[in-house]
């Protein structure tokens, strides 16, 4: 067989996903004596080039890559021990994962799987990864680099952390340092000593190999790091001195002492219940309502941990009631994390303080899940008995309340571990779709529980698999959107309930929310990502506003920013957004139909004034607005 033949079947069989395939022709390459180096960069590497391009161009997603990577590995470790290694060509070590706190890790694997491809010897630490695990593996294995990912800017600290690590130890400079995920940029790499950044795996692998030339030979040497410990020693002596504050508490405090001279000023006319309920129909309003995301942010007025907030359904309920007071939210959507359903199920559940909890121990058989009984004990059951007591002080405060849970695909994914999900699916879709069964019917049992028991006003749930860059709208309506339309619809249309879903994803596919009649739907806007799908409130108001309300827009991440410019910031763009709001909402001729607020969680660390530089400017404001606008 030609040698042009064989090197295109290596790359097509990973592009399809087929090990069985890659296998074969790896084999082939060995019997018809090409290099294998060649047969994995010419073959296996090109194909995974080609798959995650088309990835990048919105033309392949999350599991064909998965599949991609898994074909491209099984050919590699056939061809992988007859690579010509001389000294100097010897793989590079570079240690991979994704900073503590952060358990997201499907960008990390594709990252690592590029990575592989280009020939570097991948050191892959997970996720959640303690920050000294980095620096004592990169000694151990005199690594050439230190890779590392964060989709959170809450955790995005812990890579400033490894640097100074690196540093004290004094191998900084032994090794390249690169950061990267989707809240990284440029600034924040320089800002952190970085050597680089990336915006996707195949940039990242590009500046990765420039890096890496530049290495000096000797890095690893022992005068080296001597230099580099004295070259750093100043550096680190200044940073020492900086003294962490809670400035979520901080913030907190100073709202709680002025509230009394400030809320009450505000020229509202109507109760949240009232503007929120009118909003929802589409009425006439006071001034549009505003409910940012602020769930576990809301634990530092009263004052309470993130575990306590999390597991204890007092707690939570004392930060409900602090959240719609000193925020003046118009409802609180009470998100503690997404891993109710999990820790039932049985996985291992970390729950940091400033960070939210996550699912790091999953589950290793599909097989062997077993429905939870939905009793006392359960994460499940103190969630209800949270939003039944949260649900009682909200209606105090006539605001109402919505309460929100996992829906059954993001249980799954919590369980099983969703690079593990979103390949099954692929391979394996009778398991996983059995699995789904379970988690669903685990959902449904809690949907009757939050009805009958706790009965908030709304109850939420979060579809986030619906992210048109994780899965097709196909392959989605395949799996979790079934499930949507043939039974939890139902069971919110049986209790007479409207459906809400709040999707944190910044690009779902916008033309599933009508097929089960979503009456309100969370979403956030990257403008960033508009090319990819990301689309804001004038298009969903035009296209979809008469049906559905809408609420979001406003990236959480700008919420971080409290410098006094950043807080004139958020009050000029609040401005901005109701205005650009109410005039869509009047070309559509209507009245009211959309909230101000967050598409996602703003981060339980941040402070709490950026929170009401949004919330008191639409109260401040937002009259005058509507009257100029609607009339
Ligand atoms: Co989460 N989540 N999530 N989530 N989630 C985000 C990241 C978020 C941006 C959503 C939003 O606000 N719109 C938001 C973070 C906001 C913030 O920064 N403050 C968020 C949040 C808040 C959360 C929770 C806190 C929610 C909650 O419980 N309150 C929670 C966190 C738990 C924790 O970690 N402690 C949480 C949980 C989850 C799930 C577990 C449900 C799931 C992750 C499953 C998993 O990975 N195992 C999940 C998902 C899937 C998402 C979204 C929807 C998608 C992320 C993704 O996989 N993208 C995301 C919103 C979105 O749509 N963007 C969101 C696809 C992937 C291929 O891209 O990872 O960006 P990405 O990787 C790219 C590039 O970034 C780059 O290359 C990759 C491939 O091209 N890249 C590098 C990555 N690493 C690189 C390194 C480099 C260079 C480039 O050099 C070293």
């Amino acid at each position: 067989m030609a040698k042009e033949d064989i090197l295109n079947t290596l790359a097509d069989a990973v592009v399809d996903g087929d090990d069985e395939l890659a296998e074969e022709f790896a084999q082939k390459a060995l019997d018809e004596e090409l290099d294998a180096y060649e047969a994995i960069v010419d073959g296996l590497a090109r194909g995974m080039k080609i798959i995650s391009d088309m990835y990048e161009r919105g033309e392949a997603f999350v599991p064909s890559l998965l599949l991609a990577a898994d074909a491209m590995y099984a050919g590699m470790d056939i061809l992988t021990p007859y690579m010509k290694v001389d000294g100097t060509a010897a793989p590079k070590n570079v240690i991979i994962g994704t900073v503590e706190g952060d358990v997201h890790d499907i960008g990390k694997n594709l990252v690592k799987t590029m990575m592989t491809a280009a020939g570097f010897n991948m050191i892959d630490l997970g996720c959640d990864v303690p920050l000294d695990k980095f620096a004592e593996t990169a000694k151990e294995k005199k690594a050439a680099a230190i890779s590392m990912s964060t989709l959170m800017t809450t955790t995005m600290g812990g890579m400033e952390t490894v640097i100074e690590q690196l540093q004290e130890e004094g191998i900084r400079d032994s090794l390249i340092v690169m950061v990267g995920g989707a809240p990284i940029s440029q600034t924040f790499a320089d800002s952190v000593g970085a050597d680089g950044t990336a915006l996707d795996a195949s940039a990242a692998v590009e500046t990765l190999t420039s890096l890496v030339s530049e290495l000096p030979s000797d890095s690893w040497s022992d005068s080296a790091i001597a230099a580099s410990k004295m070259k750093y020693k100043e550096v680190l002596a200044q940073k020492s001195g900086k003294e962490k504050v809670d400035i979520g508490r901080i913030t907190a405090e100073k709202i709680i002492a002025e509230f009394d001279s400030v809320v009450p000023k505000f020229n509202e006319t109507m109760t949240k219940a009232e503007r929120f309920g009118a909003a929802f129909q589409d009425k006439k309003v006071d001034r549009l309502p505003v409910a940012p995301l602020a769930c576990g942010v809301s634990r530092k007025f009263v004052p309470c941990s993130y575990v306590d907030y999390s597991t204890k359904a007092e707690k939570y309920a004392d930060c409900v009631e602090a959240g719609i007071k000193y925020f003046n939210m118009d409802t609180f959507v009470g998100l503690t994390d997404l891993c109710v359903d999990a820790a039932d199920f049985g996985a291992t559940i970390r729950y940091p303080e400033e960070d939210t909890p996550a699912a790091t121990g999953h589950l290793e058989d599909y097989e062997k899940l077993e429905v939870p009984e939905l009793k006392e004990g359960t994460r499940a059951y103190n969630l209800i008995q949270g939003n039944k007591l949260a649900t009682e002080k909200a209606h105090a405060l006539d605001a109402p309340m919505t309460a929100l849970i996992e829906g059954p695909m993001v249980a799954l994914t919590q369980i099983m571990g969703a690079t593990r999900v979103l390949s099954d699916l692929r391979t394996n879709p009778d398991v996983v779709l059995k699995a789904l069964d379970k988690t669903t019917v685990y959902v449904e049992e809690i949907m009757k529980g939050m009805f009958e028991e706790a009965q908030p006003d709304n109850l939420c749930m979060v579809n986030l698999w619906t992210n048109n860059v994780i899965l097709s709208a196909d392959e989605y309506m395949k799996s979790e959107g079934q499930v949507m339309q043939n039974r939890i619809a139902p069971l919110y249309k049986k209790y007479n309930k409207p459906v809400v879903i709040h999707n944190c994803a910044d690009a779902p596919h916008w033309e599933l929310i009508n097929k089960w009649n979503t009456e309100y739907y969370s979403y956030t806007f990257y403008p960033d990502e508009a090319g990819k799908g990301s689309k804001d409130h004038k298009y969903l108001i035009n296209n979809y506003g008469k049906e559905t309300m809408f609420g979001g827009e406003v990236s959480p991440i700008v919420f971080l920013d409290n410098s006094p410019e950043g807080l004139q910031k958020m009050k000029a763009d609040t401005i901005a957004l109701q205005e650009s709001v109410l005039n869509t909402l009047k070309e559509n001729g209507m009245q009211s139909k959309y909230m101000i607020s967050t598409g996602c969680e703003v981060p339980p660390g941040a402070p709490c004034d950026s929170i009401t530089a949004q919330t008191y400017t639409v109260a401040e404001k937002g009259p005058e607005l509507y009257k100029k606008i609607i009339g």
